[in-house]
């Protein structure tokens, strides 16, 4: 089943923004300080969206030594009725799969009949590294994400990995994501095109690419008819706004400024089941 349909989706996993958040990983440590108050309301407001658009929620408990924790996208890669929990690439952030594993193994859960795996070292993988499109899997090899997870996803899910190598951005979802099965979003730089056509080669269907002047704004998540983007970038807005208009998507803009400082995108706040 595909996580770009219009029906509500099944299911979401949500934690909470720790109030050690001003503590949070950050690849460029911006000039202006993470406002931790305004970025508690962002994620407020981000997880009330992803509630009133989803059948059930489950809220994994927040964990204040782990000032990242609420980007939980990196911690499972959820493909059908298989569960995978990864093994996060940087070691602060490596236990927060811990309390993810435990909610998703929990009784309520077993009535999605999910089937549970985890990678084990030396695989190392964060879920912002993993776009599923199509039949297929993508896994950008990053500074988070190597080949023995690679290896270790082929094993569980036969012949739909597909490895692109990431460049100029964290995750391969920080320059890139999808609106559909057939539409792809890019930002418009050298390296991210290239990523862009290397997934589109290994698409089964053909595909269109979306690109977008602003690299924050190329990460977008797709909540049944609604499409959430990143408020504040109106040039990519506008081409994300008649790209939702022609799939007839109804486009929700969200100001996340304050988790974009931690390299927070979209995507990055939930986990998603359809
Ligand atoms: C980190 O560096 O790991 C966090 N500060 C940001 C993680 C963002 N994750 C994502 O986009 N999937």
């Amino acid at each position: 089943m595909s996580i770009y349909q219009n029906k509500k989706l099944r299911l979401a996993l949500l934690r909470a923004l720790p109030k050690s958040f001003a503590d949070a990983l950050q690849q460029h440590p911006s000039l202006v300080p993470i406002d931790v108050k305004k970025a508690h309301l962002q994620h407020e407001n981000y997880s009330d969206i992803i509630r009133a658009n989803v059948e059930q929620v489950l809220e994994v408990e927040v964990d204040e030594r782990h000032p990242d924790c609420c980007f939980i996208e990196d911690t499972a890669l959820i493909v059908g009725q298989d569960v995978i929990i990864t093994r996060i690439g940087a070691e602060s952030r490596r236990d927060e799969s811990r309390a993810v594993l435990r909610v998703l193994g929990d009784s309520a859960v077993k009535d999605f009949g999910f089937r549970i795996h985890q990678l084990l070292s030396p695989a190392c993988l964060d879920g912002g590294d993993v776009l599923q499109m199509g039949d297929k899997i993508f896994v950008g090899l990053s500074a988070r994400t190597n080949q023995a997870a690679v290896d270790q996803l082929e094993a569980i899910l036969p012949g739909r990995i597909r490895t692109v190598q990431v460049e100029g951005g964290l995750h391969l979802k920080s320059v890139l994501s999808a609106i559909d099965d057939s539409s792809l979003l890019a930002a418009d730089s050298k390296l991210a095109r290239g990523m862009a056509e290397t997934i589109r080669s290994g698409l089964t269907e053909k595909a269109q690419i979306i690109y977008v002047p602003d690299v924050v704004a190329a990460n977008v998540v797709r909540l049944g008819s609604k499409l959430l983007i990143q408020a504040g970038y109106p040039n990519s807005e506008r081409i994300l706004r008649k790209a939702a208009l022609e799939r007839q998507l109804e486009i929700i803009a969200l100001d996340m400024s304050e988790l974009v400082k931690a390299d927070g995108a979209l995507s990055c706040c939930s986990l998603l089941v359809p």
